[in-house]
């Protein structure tokens, strides 16, 4: 394998040229955006059919545990499991390391595992449209599960629902913090909350709470397209995985069925588009040599007050587009 892995080295299930596959992916350098794009168009036949399962829950909730847990017992049914991440794009949460080998001991020492922290938060703004493409070379390699890690903070939430195919909230059995969950409107996000630690003293808690979010659902929910479940399970204990694993198969039939999941990774393809385009604008904004100096000068104006942003957005388009 020379320097720039190809489609080849990638459908081989070389975890290494896997590896190198997304560093090139990751890479702000032209040269290898370049490289990177045709890689993508080179192994998009053998891409789109994995399950692409998005995993959140805030820091603590168990995320990693229930990686570990859930990988290792998919693996077991004879699956092939890769593990992504995405950051949460606010600085503010910081903090946690996303994907951390360490926390996922045996499913990094599995051969049918990959396991591959965020990228580093220096990929300004494009972590998550980077991690799309990682899917694209997960499938290619013949990884047949994806779970895409992500903390409950918001933006990276929507992020990553926007790129997988069914979308999975973990909990604690403890009701309080996580009502803020059905206040934010996850509940329109979710396919399913999975009450984790439902375990010793808190199993009694977890029941609870499983009733509750399933209340909460029926009542926020209408009767079309899927019905979100609610339920419980125990990642330090693997208690109730298989259940969960039986959810997510009933869910991936009725996907299946109707054109739903073409028409899920159409509408996913569309709001990727757009947001790439708003991508380049914006990198061409601070890279153009045209630009570079008036874009700041502007930005200053507007901090300053000096100038209203209406304004300074028209000259901005104007500067792009002189005609
Ligand atoms: N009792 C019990 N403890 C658990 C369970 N799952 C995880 N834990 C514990 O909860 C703590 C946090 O687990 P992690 O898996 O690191 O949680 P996380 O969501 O990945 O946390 P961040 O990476 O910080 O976002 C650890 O001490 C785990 O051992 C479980 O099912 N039952
Ligand atoms: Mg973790």
């Amino acid at each position: 394998m020379g320097n720039s892995p190809s489609a080849a080295d990638l459908r081989s299930g070389d975890r290494r040229a896997l590896a190198k596959c997304i560093t090139l992916v990751e890479s702000k350098r032209p040269v290898d955006r370049n490289l990177a794009n045709q890689l993508i168009e080179d192994i998009l036949p053998d891409t789109g059919r994995s399950y692409r399962i998005g995993i959140s829950g805030v820091p603590g909730v168990g995320k990693s545990t229930f990686i570990e847990s859930f990988g290792l017992h998919l693996i077991e049914q004879g699956k092939k499991v890769a593990v992504l991440a995405v950051d949460p794009s606010s600085p503010v949460a910081g903090g946690s390391i996303l994907g951390d080998k360490t926390r996922m001991p045996e499913l990094s020492r599995t051969q049918d595992a990959f396991i591959r922290p965020s990228p580093s938060s220096g990929i300004m703004g494009g972590t998550a449209q980077r991690t799309r493409e990682t899917i694209l070379l997960c499938e290619a390699a013949g990884y047949d599960v994806l779970l895409i890690e992500t903390v409950g903070v918001g933006q990276s939430e929507v992020a990553v629902h926007g790129m997988v195919d069914f979308f999975m909230m973990l909990m604690v059995p403890n009701a309080g913090d996580e009502l803020q969950g059905i206040k934010r409107g996850i509940t329109e996000l979710v396919d399913t909350i999975v009450i984790n630690k439902a375990d010793g003293e808190s199993l009694g808690q977890a029941r609870q709470a499983k009733a509750y979010y399933q209340s909460a659902f029926n009542l926020l929910r209408g009767d079309e397209g899927w019905k979100p479940r609610v339920m419980t399970c125990s990642a330090l204990e693997r208690t109730n995985l298989e259940d969960v694993w039986q959810m997510i198969e009933e869910y991936f039939n009725w996907l299946g069925q109707e054109d739903r999941l073409a028409d899920k990774r159409r509408q996913q393809n569309l709001l990727w588009l757009h947001k790439l385009v708003n991508l380049e604008i914006d990198q061409y904004l601070k890279t153009s040599e045209r630009l570079k100096g008036a874009y700041p000068e502007l930005e200053t104006q507007v901090n300053t007050g000096l100038m209203t942003p209406f304004r300074a957005a028209r000259e901005i388009i104007e500067m792009i587009f002189p005609d």
